[in-house]
C-alpha cells in the first residue's frame, strides 16, 4: 500500500494544488512519522508537489523530529522568533509557485489564517485537506494494523490487571488507579480515554464516571479501557460477574449481548454497509426483548484517536473496505438495574473481522483471568 505522503503528493499532482499546509498534530504524525504535541506552539508539514517536504517544529524539538522524519527538512523556531516570519521566509526562499493551498479547514485557526493570507496575498486557500486525511486515515496499511494489534494487547493486559483488582469493598475510583498505575509501570504512558470500571447499577449508564462506589458479590463490573501505544488507540469492554452465581436475569441479559457481538463479529464483509452490521447486533437484541435498552451505535472507527470514522449506525451507508478499523460494541442497560457491554476493536479483512483484543467473552470471563 501507498504511504500517506505519496498519497497525498499525487493527489495535489492531479488537483493542482501547489502546497499543502498540515498542523494538526495527527496529521503530521501521519504523513511523517513525528508525534509531538507542541501546544501552543506550532508544528507544520509542507508538502510540494516537486520539492522535498518540510517539517517545521519548535526548536527545542529539532533534535527528535531530524531523527525520524528523515525525508523531510526540518527547520525550527526559537520562542523568541516569530514563527510566521520564518515560515513565510522559507517559502519565499523555495521559488516555486504557492498558488493554490490546501488546508485544515477544521484545524488551522483564523488567525493563522490571516497570516498566511497576509504573506502570500495572490494565494487561493480553498482546498480542504482535513477530509481528504479524514477518508485515508479510514483504511489501515499493514504497519498500522501491526501496531494497533499491540495497542490492543496492552488493553487486555489492562483488564487482567483490573480483574485482578476486584474485591469486595474496593471502589470503582481504586481500580482504576490500580490500572493506570500498572500500565504506566509497564510502559504505557497515556491511555487512550479516561478508563472506566462501573460496578452494578453504575454501569447502566453507557457513560458513567468512577467513584466512590463498592463492589459487592454478585454484581457486575463493567471495564471500558484502552491504550495510546505508538500513536494509535485501542478500546476493549467487558463486563464481568463478580461473584458465585449469576441470576437468570443477569445471565439473560449477559447472554444476549454477547450474542449481538459475537454475531455482528462474525457477519463483517468487506463491501457490506456500515448500517447493515449495526443492523445485525441491533435484531439480536430486539428480538431478545430489550431493543430500546441498547440506546447508542454498534460501533466507531478508531485508530490515532479513539473516536474516529467510520460510525457503525443506522443511517451510516458507507462500504465498509478491507483494512479499515472499528470497534463491536453493542449493550444493554436498565437504568437502576444492570448494565452490560462487551466491545472489541478490529478490522475488516477479506477474511472477515480481525480483533485487535483476544481477552475471552463469555459470563465466566472473570474467571479466567484471575487464573
Ligand atoms: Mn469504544
Amino acid at each position: 500500500m501507498q504511504m500517506p505522503l505519496n498519497r497525498i503528493v499525487d493527489l495535489m499532482k492531479k488537483q493542482d494544488i501547489d502546497i499543502v499546509f498540515l498542523n494538526n498534530p495527527r496529521n503530521v504524525f501521519y504523513v511523517s512519522s513525528y508525534m509531538s504535541d507542541p501546544h501552543e506552539r506550532i508544528l507544520a508539514a509542507i508538502l510540494f508537489k516537486d520539492e522535498k517536504p518540510l517539517l517545521f517544529t519548535p526548536a527545542l524539538e529539532e533534535n527528535d523530529a531530524k531523527k525520524i522524519a528523515s525525508e523531510y527538512d526540518i527547520f525550527s523556531y526559537l520562542d523568541t522568533e516569530n514563527p510566521w516570519e520564518i515560515i513565510v521566509a522559507k517559502l519565499q526562499e523555495k521559488n516555486v509557485p504557492l498558488k493554490r493551498w490546501a488546508i485544515e479547514k477544521d484545524f488551522l485557526t483564523v488567525e493563522r489564517l490571516e497570516a498566511l493570507k497576509e504573506a502570500f496575498p495572490s494565494a487561493a486557500f480553498d482546498f480542504n485537506i482535513s477530509t481528504t486525511i479524514q477518508d485515508m486515515r479510514l483504511v489501515k496499511n499493514p504497519q498500522e494494523l501491526a501496531i494497533m494489534k499491540k495497542a490492543g494487547y496492552w488493553a487486555d493486559q489492562a483488564l487482567q490487571i483490573g480483574a485482578k483488582a476486584l474485591r469486595e469493598g474496593i471502589t470503582e475510583a481504586e481500580v482504576v488507579a490500580e490500572i493506570e498505575y500498572q500500565m504506566k509501570r509497564r510502559g504505557i504512558s497515556e491511555m487512550s480515554f479516561d478508563t472506566m470500571v462501573l460496578f452494578g447499577e453504575n454501569a447502566a449508564s453507557p457513560h458513567g464516571t468512577p467513584g466512590e462506589k463498592k463492589l459487592q458479590k454478585n454484581q457486575f463490573v463493567l471495564f471500558d479501557l484502552g491504550v495510546m501505544y505508538e500513536g494509535y488507540a485501542s478500546d476493549v469492554t467487558r463486563t464481568l460477574f463478580f461473584g458465585d452465581e449469576p441470576t437468570e436475569h443477569q445471565k439473560e441479559i449477559y447472554n444476549l449481548v454477547l450474542s449481538a457481538h459475537d454475531e455482528a463479529m462474525a457477519a463483517v464483509r468487506v463491501g457490506m454497509k456500515a448500517s447493515a452490521l449495526d443492523a445485525v447486533a441491533r435484531n439480536v437484541i430486539a428480538v431478545g426483548g430489550y431493543g430500546k435498552y441498547f440506546n447508542h451505535r454498534l460501533g466507531h472507527g478508531l485508530g490515532q484517536g479513539v473516536h474516529e470514522f467510520p460510525s457503525i449506525m443506522e443511517g451510516n451507508d458507507m462500504e465498509i473496505l478491507d483494512g479499515m478499523c472499528f470497534s463491536i460494541e453493542p449493550g444493554i442497560y436498565l437504568p437502576g438495574d444492570v448494565g452490560v457491554r462487551v466491545e472489541d476493536c478490529g478490522y475488516a479483512s477479506p477474511e472477515g473481522f480481525v480483533s485487535f483484543t483476544e481477552t475471552p467473552t463469555g459470563i465466566a470471563t472473570y474467571l479466567e483471568l484471575i487464573k
